[in-house]
C-alpha cells in the first residue's frame, strides 16, 4: 500500500505541514488507499515533507507526488479544460509559493508565543535536550529560507499586507462555489485546503489569520472539506 511520510497529526487538523495536508487531501479526494508514517524531514529524498513510497518508488515534493498519483491512480483534474488547468496552476503558485511563506513567517518568527506553539507541535515528542537542539537547527534553517524567498526582508506589517492580498484574491476567486473549479474537487482544492487550514484554522495568531477569518466563503470551504474528507479527525 502507498505510504505517506508526513509530520505527526496535531492541532485537530490533518497536518500542520501545508504540503502534507495537501497530499493527504488529494489521496482522500481521489479515494486512494494509503498508510501514514509520521516522521521528520531528515530522511526525506529532498529534505522536505511530504514524501511517498509506492511500488519501490520513493518520491518527494507534492507536485511530483501528484503527477505520480495522476499517472498511476486517479487524475482529479481530468475534467478541466486548458484554461482551467492554467488557472489552477497559477492559483496553486499563489497559495504555495507566496501565501505559504507569509504563514511560515507567522509561525517561525512573528511572535514568541507562536514560535512556542509551533515548536511544541513539531518537536514536543522529543526528549528535552534533543528537542531544543533540533528546534534551534530547524528554526535557523527555516528562517534562512524565509529570508531567501524574499518575504522575510519585509517589515511584519508589509508581510501581512501582501499576504492579505493573496487571501482577498483566493476568496474572490472561490466566490460562492463549492469547489474552486466546478462541481468536483480538483488538485487546486487539495492545495487550497492545505494552505488555508494552516492559515485560518490553526492556533497561530496573526493579522493574516484574522483576515482569513473575515472571509465567510473561505471558512465555509475549509469547514466543508474537513468534514467531508476528514470526518475521522
Ligand atoms: N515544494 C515542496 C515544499 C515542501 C515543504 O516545504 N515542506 C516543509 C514542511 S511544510 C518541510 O519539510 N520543510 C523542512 C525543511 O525545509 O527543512 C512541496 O510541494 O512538497
Amino acid at each position: 500500500m502507498l505510504r505517506l511520510y508526513q509530520l505527526e497529526r496535531t492541532w485537530g487538523i490533518p497536518n500542520l505541514s501545508h504540503f502534507c495536508c495537501k497530499i493527504e487531501t488529494y489521496l482522500r479526494m481521489a479515494d486512494i488507499e494509503y498508510e501514514i508514517k509520521p516522521t521528520l524531514p531528515l530522511t526525506a529524498p529532498k529534505g522536505k515533507l511530504p514524501y511517498i513510497e509506492d511500488n519501490h518508488t520513493k518520491l518527494g515534493d507534492s507536485q511530483f507526488i501528484i503527477h505520480y498519483l495522476k499517472a498511476n491512480y486517479k487524475n482529479l483534474d481530468e475534467p478541466l479544460n486548458n484554461k482551467e488547468q492554467a488557472l489552477s496552476l497559477a492559483m496553486q503558485r499563489l497559495l504555495e509559493e507566496h501565501l505559504y511563506w507569509a504563514t511560515m513567517y507567522s509561525r517561525w518568527q512573528y511572535t514568541d508565543a507562536n514560535w512556542q506553539i509551533n515548536k511544541k507541535a513539531i518537536f514536543g515528542v522529543m526528549p528535552p535536550v534533543i528537542r531544543d537542539i533540533a528546534a534551534t537547527y530547524f528554526r535557523n534553517k527555516i528562517n534562512k529560507q524565509i529570508y531567501g524567498h524574499g518575504i522575510g526582508r519585509h517589515k511584519p506589517e508589509e508581510i501581512f499586507k501582501i499576504g492579505m492580498l493573496d487571501i482577498d484574491a483566493i476568496s474572490d476567486f472561490l466566490g460562492e462555489n463549492k469547489y474552486f473549479l466546478g462541481e468536483k474537487p480538483s488538485t487546486l482544492d487539495a492545495s487550497a485546503f492545505g494552505i488555508l487550514i494552516n492559515t485560518l484554522g490553526c492556533p497561530i495568531e496573526s493579522p493574516l489569520k484574522d483576515h482569513g477569518l473575515s472571509k465567510n466563503n473561505l471558512i465555509n470551504f475549509v469547514t466543508r472539506i474537513k468534514s467531508r474528507y476528514f470526518s475521522d479527525l
